[in-house]
C-alpha cells in the first residue's frame, strides 16, 4: 500500500455513522435496533426498567489516539453535521466507521464525501469490511479489514510497531433507568480498556473473531499485566475511575496476564473493578477468590445452548457456575443463541426455559445468524441456505432469521426470540432487581474479608444498594405484582433483607425516594407506550488540531490533549446539538 502523499500531515477526519438510529428510514436505521447496549439486545422486553446507554465508537477513538496527524472524530453526527464537516473544514483523508447493518448510510456518506469534499481519500473500516463485494457497493478508495490503528500508522508513513496510547474513555452515557436519567458526575462511569482486538476460540459464528484472524489469532494492544496495569492506574488518576469496563473478548481467557495485574494490583492496594467478557472456560481457569480479589464483578459470558457443541462450553455446569458467581458477588450477564441447527418448535421452549432457569442478573438473547465473514456465513453459503432478500440493515440477530432454518421458519424464529426476553423478564423480574440481589449476597459474604480492597469495593457497591437502588426495589415490588406476583414477593423479601442490614438508611430511602421514582417509572412508561425513543449526541473531538489556514504546527504543539465534552455539561445539554466547543 502506498502511504498518503501528506503522511502524517495529512487532516484526517474519521465519522461514524449518522443518525438518528431508533426510526425506521432509507438509510437502514431500525427502531428495533437503537445505539443502546442493553436495550438493543439485552433488557428490551423490561420497558421502564430496560437499562438505557450509550457507547462512544471506541474504534476510531482508539485510532485518533495513536496517530500524530491532526485528526477530528465525529461520534453520532447527523447527516448535516457530517455534511457542516466537510465543507467547514478540509480534510485529506476521510475515515468512516461502520459495521455490517449499516452498509447504506456509508454508502450516503462516500457519496458525500465525494461531492463535497472532492479531494480526499475516503477510507472505510470496521466490520462492515466483511461484506463481500463491499467495493461495488461503495465508492471508497481503501477498505480495511481488521485491526486499524497499525493500517492508518501505516498509510501515515508512521511506526505501526510503536506502542499504544490508550485514550481515557469513560464507558457508557447519558443513563437511564425507571424515568430517571443518571448524574454523569466525573468517576462515576466506569472507564472503557481495550487490552485486545479479537478471540482465538473462533466460534463459527463469531464475527469479532473471525474479522481479527479467526481460530488461534487476536491482536494484544496489551501483552502484560504491568502494561495494563500502567494503562489503567493513568486512566484511574485522568477520570477519577475504579472502575473498569475491559473491552476484550475473552480477557480471562489470558490468564498469566490476568494474575500479573492482580499481584501489580495488589502491591498499590487497588480497589478496582472490572467488568468483562469471559467465555466458561476461561473463567473455570480461576477460583472463586481469585476472581474476588481481582475485582471481577460482572461478566459477560456465553451460554450459547446447554446442546451446543462450543468447546468454551465443554464440561461446564452453566447452572451452578451462575449461581457460585452470584453467591461471590459477581454479576453475571448470560447469552443464549436462539436458533441453533438442533432447535426445532419441540424443542425451542425448553431451551429457552432452561437459559431462563440460570437466573442471570441479565440476559441477551440472539438468533443464529451467518454474517459475512463468519465460517458460519461460508458454510450456509456453500449449502445454499442463506436468504436472498434480506436485507443488511436487519442481518444482526435481533429480528428474523437470514438463513433457511431446517426446522424453525424465519417469522417464527423472531416469535421465539421476543419470548425468550419476556420470559426471561416475567420469571426472573427487572434486571435491576437481580442485581440487587448479587449485590446483596457479594456484600454479606465479604464485608468483612482481610483484603481490604475487596472490603471496600463491596463497600461502595452497597452504598448504593442501600440508598437509591432500595427505592427502586420498593417501585418494582410494586409494579411487579401486576407481572408475577411471586416475583414481586420476592423483590418485597430482598428489600426487607436490604432494610435489616441498613435500617435506618434504606427505610429512610425507600420511604422518601421511593414515592418519586414511582412517578418517574409510570411515566416512562406513558412515554414508551407513545413511541418515545432516544438517541445518543454529537461529539466533535479534534486532536493535533490546526485550522486550515496555519502552517503546520510545530511538534511540540502535536500532542496536545483531545479537549472533549465535559461528561458532567454533557449531561445538561439536548440531544441532538452539534457540539463546536470543543474546537481547539
Ligand atoms: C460497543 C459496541 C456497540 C455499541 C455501539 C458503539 C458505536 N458507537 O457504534 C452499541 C452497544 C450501541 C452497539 C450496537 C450494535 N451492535 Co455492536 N458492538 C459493540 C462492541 C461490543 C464493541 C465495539 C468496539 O469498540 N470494539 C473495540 C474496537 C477497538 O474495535 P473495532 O470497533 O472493531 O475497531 C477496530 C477495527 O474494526 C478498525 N476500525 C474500526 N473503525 C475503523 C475506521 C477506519 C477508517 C479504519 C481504517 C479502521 C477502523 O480499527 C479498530 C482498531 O483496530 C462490538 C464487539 C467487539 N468486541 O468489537 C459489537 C459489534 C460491533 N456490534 C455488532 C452489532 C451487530 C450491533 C447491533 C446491530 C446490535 C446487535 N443486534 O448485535 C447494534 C447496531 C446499532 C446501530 N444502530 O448501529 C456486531 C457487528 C457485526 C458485524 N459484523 O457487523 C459486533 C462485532 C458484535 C458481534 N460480535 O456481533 N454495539
Ligand atoms: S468465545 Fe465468545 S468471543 Fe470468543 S470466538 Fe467464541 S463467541 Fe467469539
Amino acid at each position: 500500500m502506498d502511504t498518503h502523499p501528506k503522511g502524517n500531515r495529512a487532516r484526517i477526519l474519521l465519522s461514524s455513522v449518522f443518525g438518528p438510529y431508533a426510526q425506521d428510514d432509507e438509510f437502514g436505521s431500525r427502531s428495533i435496533n437503537p445505539m443502546e447496549l442493553y436495550h438493543n439486545q439485552v433488557t428490551r422486553a423490561q420497558g421502564s426498567f430496560s437499562l438505557r446507554m450509550f457507547h462512544r465508537s471506541w474504534g476510531i477513538m482508539l485510532i485518533q489516539a495513536n496517530i500524530s496527524a491532526p485528526c477530528t472524530v465525529l461520534d453520532f453526527p447527523t447527516r448535516e453535521a457530517f455534511a457542516r464537516e466537510l465543507k467547514t473544514n478540509h480534510y485529506d483523508i476521510v475515515g468512516i466507521s461502520s459495521i455490517i447493518v449499516n452498509v447504506r448510510k456509508v454508502r450516503e456518506m462516500c457519496r458525500m464525501a465525494r461531492e463535497l469534499s472532492p479531494g480526499s481519500v475516503i477510507v472505510v473500516g470496521g466490520h462492515i469490511a466483511a461484506i463481500p463485494g463491499l467495493d461495488t457497493v461503495i465508492d471508497a478508495d481503501h477498505i480495511v479489514r481488521g485491526e486499524g490503528i497499525s493500517w492508518m500508522r501505516r498509510y501515515l508513513g508512521e511506526d505501526e510497531h510503536a506502542p499504544i496510547r490508550h485514550p481515557a474513555i469513560v464507558s457508557g452515557l447519558r443513563t437511564r433507568i425507571m424515568g430517571v436519567r443518571l448524574p454523569q458526575r466525573k468517576g462515576g462511569t466506569a472507564a472503557t480498556i481495550i487490552p485486545s482486538v479479537g478471540c482465538p476460540m473462533g466460534c463459527n459464528f463469531c464475527t469479532t473473531s473471525a474479522f481479527f484472524g479467526g481460530k488461534g489469532k487476536f491482536v494484544n494492544f496489551y501483552e502484560t499485566g504491568d502494561e495494563l496495569f500502567d494503562v489503567m492506574s493513568r486512566i484511574e488518576s485522568e477520570l477519577k475511575v475504579n472502575s473498569f469496563f475491559v473491552m476484550d473478548e475473552n480477557f480471562l481467557l489470558h490468564r498469566a496476564r490476568a494474575m500479573r495485574l492482580l499481584e501489580l494490583m495488589k502491591q498499590a492496594g487497588k480497589s478496582w473493578e472490572f467488568s468483562v467478557f469471559a467465555s466458561a472456560n476461561a473463567i473455570r481457569k480461576y477460583t472463586m477468590l481469585e476472581l474476588v480479589e481481582l475485582g471481577i464483578s460482572w461478566v459477560w459470558m456465553g451460554l450459547e445452548s446447554p446442546r451446543s457443541g462450543y468447546s468454551k462450553l465443554k464440561g461446564a455446569d452453566i447452572g451452578q457456575l451462575t449461581r457460585e458467581l452470584r453467591e461471590h458477588g459477581i454479576r453475571v450477564q448470560g447469552s443464549t443463541i436462539i436458533g441453533l441447527e438442533h432447535h426445532t418448535p419441540d424443542n425451542i421452549a425448553e431451551e429457552i426455559e432452561s437459559a431462563v432457569g440460570y437466573q442471570t442478573d441479565f440476559h441477551q438473547f440472539m438468533l443464529y445468524t451467518p454474517v459475512p465473514g463468519t465460517p458460519l456465513y461460508q458454510e450456509m453459503a456453500a449449502q445454499g441456505r442463506l436468504l436472498k432478500d434480506v436485507d443488511l440493515a436487519d442481518t444482526h440477530g435481533q429480528f428474523k432469521f437470514n438463513f433457511l432454518h431446517s426446522a424453525i421458519s424465519r417469522e417464527d424464529s423472531k416469535r421465539f426470540l421476543d419470548w425468550a426476553f419476556r420470559r426471561d423478564f416475567e420469571r426472573n423480574g427487572p434486571s435491576l432487581y437481580r442485581m440487587c440481589q448479587t449485590m446483596l449476597q457479594g456484600w454479606q459474604r465479604y464485608k468483612d474479608y482481610p483484603d481490604p480492597r475487596v472490603r471496600e469495593r463491596f463497600k461502595r457497591q452497597v452504598k448504593k444498594l442501600s440508598r437509591a437502588y432500595n427505592a427502586a426495589l420498593w417501585v418494582m415490588e410494586r409494579e411487579f405484582k401486576k407481572v408475577n406476583r411471586s416475583v414481586s414477593e420476592q423483590i418485597h423479601k430482598l428489600r426487607r433483607d436490604v432494610e435489616k442490614e441498613f435500617p435506618v438508611v434504606a427505610r429512610l430511602t425507600a420511604v422518601s425516594l421511593g414515592p418519586i421514582m414511582l412517578w418517574t417509572t409510570r411515566r416512562e412508561e406513558n412515554r414508551l407506550s407513545s413511541g418515545r425513543t432516544y438517541e445518543p449526541p454529537t461529539f466533535v473531538e479534534r486532536r493535533n488540531w490546526i485550522s486550515a489556514s496555519e502552517p503546520f504546527p510545530a511538534r511540540d504543539r502535536l500532542w496536545h490533549r483531545p479537549s472533549r465534552v465535559d461528561p458532567a455539561k454533557e449531561s445538561l445539554e439536548s440531544m441532538s446539538v452539534f457540539r463546536t466547543n470543543t474546537s481547539m
